[in-house]
């Protein structure tokens, strides 16, 4: 038995060792991150459904899901209103402004009321600021939307 050769020996089976150690760690981590980020978002971003460039949606209690809107000015843009408020009644109507819907004006385009739905709307707008909110609920449900 060469004594000389063993203690080279152990040290490449050790090296081999820690490398393959560090190989399944860094897949080991690989894969604990990725787990962690999908958990980590509560909800998957949601892709709008086809022919839809834009979702609002109505939640529990009595809230939109955005305050402020953003869409691109004289096109045609389909926004989908989705009603996920249980089972209460709301719309989406869209305003010059807030002074415009107050005074009782007509809104520039709105969603029939309805409850558990999705509703859609087509607005083509020439670049500004303009106000929405839920025709039922004017004190709470209330956002802006900017068409540039
Ligand atoms: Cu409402």
């Amino acid at each position: 038995m060469d004594v000389t050769k063993l203690p080279i020996g152990g040290l490449i089976m050790g090296a081999l060792a820690a490398s393959l150690a560090i190989t399944f760690a860094l897949a080991f981590d690989q894969t604990v991150d990725t787990s962690g980020e999908s958990e980590g978002s509560p909800e998957p971003t949601q892709l709008p459904p086809e022919g839809v460039d834009l979702v609002i949606a109505m939640i529990p209690t009595l809230k939109f899901d955005q305050t402020s809107l953003s869409i691109p000015a004289n096109e045609e843009v389909v926004i989908q209103a989705a009603n996920k408020d249980g089972s209460v009644t709301h719309n989406f109507a869209v305003y010059t402004t807030k002074t415009a819907a107050d005074g009782g004006q007509d809104a520039l385009g709105a969603t029939r009321f309805c409850s558990r739905c999705d509703e859609v709307l087509t607005l083509n707008l020439q670049p500004e600021s303009y106000f929405f909110w839920c025709d039922i609920h004017p004190n709470i449900m209330t956002g802006t939307l900017t068409a540039e």
